[in-house]
């Protein structure tokens, strides 16, 4: 078939001049051009994930710590009904890293969810004169960051900051850790053992750990990583380099 029989059975109507093709082109060309950028922009954003969460049970030290790390100094605070953030350069000529402090009340501590798709890591702040008494909730806390879909799925690196470390009564990394595994090992059974199921958001009752082998952080997929610190004494450096050498 030839071209003008062709264009014989197309409408006039629909016909259009050279020009307005050469128009209908560039406009097509340019759609497509902002339609790349923003998908770009969109994956880039995506994936320069730069947010670090400060989690863990009310009192434990978050907000001193997240205002050390901010301003370098000390604060007086009272408990946290919101989340804190900032933006920190931590190393010299580096991007900033965006830090948020989330409440430990446990009425809001599930708001480390909502931040969880644009977490890079997750430090988890424990009062280390009080974990003898709140193993358990520490260990449902842990367990629900660490079996966080995202969490799972980016093998979010995770700094449990045994803090303060000034008073007399506070254990060692060595013991939180080791309290904080049983504790992991009694519960990923009854978390696992009942229900098959996912929650709102998708995240299913992971078991933790290697099946027939007592619970241990190093079988995670995660880092998981232990240090002792003191926001009192304004002893955060480790917490600090910790948090710039995952960000980089
Ligand atoms: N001795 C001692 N006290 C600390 C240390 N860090 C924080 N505190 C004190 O612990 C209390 C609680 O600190 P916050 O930073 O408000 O605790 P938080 O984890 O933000 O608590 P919520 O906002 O309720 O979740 C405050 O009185 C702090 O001065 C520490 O390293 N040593
Ligand atoms: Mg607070």
């Amino acid at each position: 078939m030839s071209t003008s029989t062709l264009r014989s059975l197309i409408p006039d109507s629909l016909i259009i001049a050279n020009n307005e093709y050469y128009t209908l082109l560039a406009l097509l060309a340019l759609l497509t051009l902002v339609g790349l950028a923003a998908t770009f922009a969109f994956g880039a954003k995506k994936s320069s994930k730069n947010t670090i969460l400060i989690t863990g049970l009310p009192f434990a030290g978050k907000t001193v710590i997240h205002y050390l790390i901010n301003h370098n100094r000390s604060v007086e605070t009272i408990t946290s009904i919101k989340e804190n953030e900032a933006n920190v350069v931590l190393t010299e000529g580096k991007s900033s890293v965006h830090i948020v402090d989330i409440p430990g009340h446990e009425r809001l501590r599930f708001k480390f969810s909502e931040f969880m798709p644009i977490a890079r890591a997750v430090v988890f702040v424990v009062d280390s004169a009080t974990v003898a008494r709140q193993t358990r909730l520490l260990a449902e806390y842990l367990y629900d960051i660490l079996s966080n879909k995202h969490a799972q799925e980016e093998r979010l690196p995770v700094l449990i900051a045994c803090n303060k470390s000034d008073l007399i009564t506070a254990f060692k990394k060595d013991r939180i850790q080791s309290l904080l595994e049983a504790e992991i090992n009694k519960l990923r059974q009854t978390r696992t053992a009942a229900l098959d199921t996912q929650d709102s958001e998708g995240n299913e009752n992971v078991f933790l750990g290697f099946e027939g082998k007592d619970f241990a952080f190093q079988d995670l997929e995660n880092e998981v990583d232990f240090i002792e610190c003191s926001a009192e004494i304004k002893n955060v450096e480790d917490i600090k380099d910790w948090i710039a050498a995952v960000s980089s």
